[in-house]
C-alpha cells in the first residue's frame, strides 16, 4: 500500500511489520502527526516493532533493517541539529535585518526569504519599515525552513535617512553661529519639524514620484485632442506641501528680514533630495516671483504674485521657464524663433516651438519671444527679445493655444514632466520693455541657478548621509565599513567637498537676503553677481563627482535602480547642464567681469583678504591661510596678465578661472568658519583638507601651457586626430 494513499488515521492500526521509518517520516511531512501518535508509531517501528521482530525471526537478515534504522536516525539528528544551529546562528543577526532586496514595484518577485517566510511587507520608499526578522523567524512551520535554502539566510540591512536636520550637525552649527538668537530658535524649530516631515512623509512621496513618472495623454477616447499631462498623486501632494511649508512664501514674506532667504534655503536644502524633483518647479516659481517683484509687481501681475507666494495649497501656483528652443539652449539670443503678434487688446499671441520646458504642468510661465511689427518685421539677436507671461490653461482648463508635442525621454529627473511645446497662438502679456527680454529673465536665471546650487549641495549631503549610515551596517573583511580607514578617508573627502559647497550656498543666501531687504553694499552686489555662476558651475560638477563616489560606497547595490541609489546620480547629472552648462557659466563669470569693469574681482579680492585675516588668529589654520593667500596672489597676477589679452583671450582659461574662484572662496569661507570662537576641531580639519587641493588650477594650467599661443589649435588637433575635419573635408 502506498503511504500517500493511506488514510493517516489508519496508521496506528497498521501491523508493525508493514510500517517503516521512511513511511512514518513521509507521513509526518505531508501532514502533522501529534507527538503522542508519532511516538507510538516510532516505538512500534523502532522499539517493539519491525526491527525486534526481524531480529527474532531473521537474526542475520536484520542487516538492512539496522542499516535503514541507522540511516534514518542519523538523518533525523542531522535535520534536528541543523535547524537548531541555524536558528541560533541567524536569529540574533536577523533580528534587525530589514529587507534590502525586496524590490520596489516588484513585490512577489524579489522576496527576502531570510527565515523562510516568503511574503514580507512591501516597501516603496526608503523609510518604510520592513517586518522585523525575529518575528518572521519565530512563526515558521519547520517545513518552510527548507525554502530558505533558495536565497540563504543573510539580508543586508538597508541604509536609511533619519531627520535630515537633526542628522546634519554642520547645518545646525552653521545656523546657530550666523542667525540672531531669536531667529535661530524659530528657524531651528521649524527645520526640526520639517525634517521630521521629510523623513516620514516627503521622502516616500519623492520615491513614489520616481516610480510613477508623468505621462502624456494626447487624445481622449473619442479622438479629441486633450494634451493632458498625468502626474501621480505624490507629485500633486508635493505642491500642497510646498505651499503649506511656505517653501516660496518664506522668501517673500521676509519675516526674518535679510535672514529669510537663509531660512528658505536651509529648508529647500532639506527638501530637494527627497522632493521627487519638485524642487524644479519651485526654482522656477521662485524665479518668476523674483522677476515680478523686480518689475515692481505691476497691476496685471499682482494676483499672479499672490498665487506664487501663497501658503494656501488651494491658491498656490507654480511657474515654468521656457527658454530653450531647437536652435539653442545656451545661445538664447540667436536661438529663439518664437514670435509675438500684438493683438488689438494689447496682449500678444505667441507662435513657436519650445524644445525643453520643465515642469510643464505648471500654472503659468515666463518665456521669451520676438515681437513682430505690423509689417511682419522682427529683430534678430538679444535686442529683439522681450519677456512674456502666460497662463497654461484658461478658466475652463483648456490649454492656452499650446499643444504638447511629447514628453522628453531623459536620463534622470524622470519624475518631472519635461515637454516639447508648440505655441500656436498662446495668449500672453509682454512684461518687459521691448528688447529687454534676456536682461529681465536673468533675474529668474539667477534664482533658479541658486536653486541649482541648493539641489547640488542637497544631493551631496544625501548620498553622504546614506553612505555614512551604510558604513555602520555593512560588514566586509570581518568588520564594518566604518572600521576601514580607507573607506573613511573616501567619505571624509566627500564630506569636505559638501561642507565647502554648503558654505558657498549659504553665502549666496546671505547676500541675496541683504539685497532683497536693501541692506546690501555695492561690494555685496558684486559678490552676489560673481558668486552665483561660480557656485552653480562648481557645485553642479561636485554633485556629480560626490554622488558618483557615493554610489561606490554601496558597491553593486549603488548601481541598482530598485535601491533608489542609482537615481541620485542620474538626477544629479542634470545640475551641470540646465540653467547653463559649466562652460556657459564660466563665460558668465567673464561677462560679470567685463560688465562691471573688473569691480566684481576687486570685491572678490578685498572680501577674501579681509575674511582671511580673521582666520590668522588661529594657529592651527596658519598654514592653510598662507596657502590661500598665495593662491589669491597667483590669481591676481594671472588676472592682470590675461586681461591684456581681452575677453576673447580670457575665454580659454574661463573654466579654470571659475574653478579657482570657487576653490579659493570656498577655502576662505571654511577658514573663517573654523576660526569662530565655538569652532570644533572638525571645522579646523575640514578647512585644512579643503585647502590641500589644487586651489588655483588656472595658475597651474597656465604654467603647463594650456593657454599659450597655439594651445587652442593643439587641442583641436588632439580631438580631431586624423579626422577628415582637420583636412578640410568636413
Ligand atoms: O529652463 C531651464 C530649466 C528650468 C529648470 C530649472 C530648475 C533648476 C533648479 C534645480 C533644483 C534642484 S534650462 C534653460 C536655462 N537656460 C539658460 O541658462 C541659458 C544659458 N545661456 C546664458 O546664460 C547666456 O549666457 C545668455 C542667454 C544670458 C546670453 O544671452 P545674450 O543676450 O547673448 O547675453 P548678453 O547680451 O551678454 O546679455 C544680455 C543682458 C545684458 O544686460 P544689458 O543689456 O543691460 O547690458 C547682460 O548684462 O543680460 C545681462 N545678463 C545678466 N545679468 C546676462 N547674463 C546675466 C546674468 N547672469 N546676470 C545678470
Amino acid at each position: 500500500m502506498q503511504i500517500s494513499a493511506m488514510p493517516l488515521g489508519q496508521l496506528t492500526s497498521w501491523p508493525a511489520e508493514e510500517l517503516s521509518l521512511s513511511k512514518l517520516v513521509y507521513a509526518r511531512r505531508i501532514a502533522p502527526l501529534s507527538a503522542s501518535t508519532f511516538t507510538e508509531l516510532f516505538n512500534r517501528v523502532v522499539g517493539r516493532g519491525r526491527w525486534l521482530k526481524a531480529k527474532q525471526t531473521r537474526p542475520l537478515g536484520s542487516f538492512f533493517g539496522r542499516f535503514w534504522f541507522a540511516f534514518w536516525l542519523l538523518a533525523c539528528l542531522f535535520i534536528y541539529f541543523g535547524k537548531l544551529a541555524m536558528w541560533t546562528h541567524c536569529k540574533p543577526k536577523l533580528s534587525n535585518c530589514e529587507v534590502w532586496l525586496q524590490s520596489l514595484g516588484q513585490a512577489g518577485n524579489q522576496k527576502c526569504k531570510a527565515w523562510g517566510k516568503r511574503p514580507i511587507a512591501f516597501s516603496k520608499g526608503w523609510n518604510q519599515q520592513a517586518e522585523p526578522m525575529d518575528q518572521q523567524c519565530s512563526s515558521q512551520h519547520p517545513r518552510e525552513l527548507f525554502a530558505r535554502k533558495e536565497i540563504g539566510v543573510f539580508c543586508q540591512e538597508q541604509p536609511r535617512i533619519g531627520n535630515p536636520y537633526l542628522e546634519d550637525a554642520f547645518l545646525q552649527d552653521y545656523l546657530k553661529s550666523q542667525l540672531p538668537t531669536e531667529v535661530f530658535a524659530d528657524v531651528s524649530l521649524d527645520l526640526e519639524q520639517f525634517g521630521a516631515r521629510v523623513k516620514d512623509e516627503i521622502d516616500l512621496l519623492g520615491r513614489e514620484c520616481e516610480l510613477n513618472p508623468p505621462q502624456l495623454k494626447q487624445f481622449d477616447a473619442w479622438g479629441r485632442r486633450v494634451d493632458e499631462i498625468i502626474t501621480c498623486p505624490a507629485w500633486k501632494r508635493m505642491k500642497a506641501i510646498s505651499a503649506e511649508e511656505g517653501l516660496i512664501a518664506e522668501a517673500y514674506e521676509r519675516r526674518y528680514s535679510n535672514w529669510s532667504r537663509v531660512h528658505q534655503i536651509a529648508k529647500l536644502y532639506l527638501f530637494a533630495p527627497s522632493s521627487g524633483f519638485f524642487s524644479c518647479p519651485l526654482a522656477m516659481t521662485d524665479g518668476a516671483a523674483k522677476v515680478i517683484e523686480s518689475l515692481g509687481i505691476p497691476k496685471p501681475l499682482k494676483e499672479v504674485f499672490i498665487h506664487l507666494t501663497s501658503r494656501d495649497p488651494a491658491k498656490f501656483w507654480t511657474s515654468g521657464q521656457w527658454m530653450t528652443e531647437r536652435r539653442g539652449g545656451s545661445d538664447v539670443a540667436r536661438g529663439t524663433e518664437t514670435v509675438a503678434l500684438e493683438l488689438p487688446d494689447g496682449s500678444y499671441s505667441l507662435h513657436g516651438l519650445k524644445w525643453f520646458t520643465s515642469a510643464t504642468d505648471s500654472d503659468i510661465t515666463l518665456t521669451l519671444a520676438r515681437s513682430m511689427t505690423a509689417d511682419g518685421q522682427i529683430q534678430q539677436g538679444s535686442k529683439g527679445l522681450s519677456l512674456f507671461y502666460l497662463k497654461m490653461r484658461d478658466e475652463e482648463g483648456k490649454l492656452n493655444g499650446i499643444e504638447i508635442q511629447r514628453l522628453k525621454d531623459k536620463l534622470g529627473t524622470r519624475q518631472l514632466p519635461t515637454a516639447e511645446l508648440l505655441l500656436n497662438g498662446a495668449k500672453s502679456l509682454k512684461i518687459s520693455a521691448e528688447g529687454r527680454g534676456v536682461a529681465s529673465i536673468v533675474n529668474m536665471l539667477t534664482i533658479s541657478r541658486i536653486h541649482n546650487v541648493i539641489g547640488a549641495v542637497g544631493y551631496m549631503r544625501r548620498v553622504i548621509t546614506l553612505a555614512r549610515d551604510y558604513a555602520t551596517k555593512r560588514e566586509a573583511f570581518g568588520k564594518p565599513l566604518k572600521a576601514h580607514p580607507l573607506h573613511m578617508q573616501t567619505l571624509a573627502r566627500m564630506e569636505v567637498q559638501a561642507r565647502g559647497a554648503f558654505l558657498l550656498m549659504m553665502e549666496i543666501g546671505k547676500l541675496l537676503g541683504l539685497e532683497e531687504t536693501k541692506k546690501d553694499t555695492e561690494q555685496d552686489q558684486h559678490m552676489l553677481r560673481l558668486l552665483t555662476p561660480v557656485a552653480k558651475l562648481y557645485t553642479g560638477k561636485q554633485a556629480v563627482a560626490v554622488t558618483s563616489e557615493g554610489l561606490e560606497c554601496f558597491g553593486g547595490q549603488g548601481y541598482m535602480e530598485d535601491t533608489g541609489l542609482a537615481g541620485i546620480l542620474r538626477d544629479a547629472q542634470v545640475l551641470t547642464i540646465w540653467e547653463g552648462t559649466t562652460n556657459i557659466l564660466s563665460l558668465d563669470v567673464l561677462r560679470s567681469l567685463v560688465k562691471s569693469q573688473g569691480k566684481v574681482l576687486d570685491a572678490f579680492f578685498s572680501t577674501a583678504q579681509a575674511r582671511l585675516k580673521v582666520a590668522l588668529s588661529v594657529s592651527e589654520l596658519e598654514i592653510s591661510v598662507q596657502i590661500v593667500q598665495n593662491d589669491l596672489h597667483k590669481l591676481k597676477q594671472f588676472t592682470q596678465k590675461i586681461s591684456l589679452k581681452g575677453e576673447a583671450g580670457m575665454q580659454l582659461s574661463a573654466r579654470d578661472f571659475a574653478y579657482a574662484l570657487a576653490r579659493i572662496y570656498g577655502g576662505v569661507l571654511l577658514l573663517e568658519y573654523a576660526a569662530r570662537p565655538n569652532a570644533s576641531a572638525t571645522d579646523i580639519y575640514t578647512a585644512q583638507r579643503w585647502c590641500h587641493q589644487d586651489m588655483c588650477p588656472v595658475d597651474s594650467e597656465d604654467k603647463a601651457g594650456s593657454y599659450s599661443t597655439g594651445a587652442a589649435s593643439l587641442d583641436t588637433s588632439l580631438v580631431y586626430d586624423k579626422h577628415p575635419v582637420l583636412k578640410g573635408r568636413l
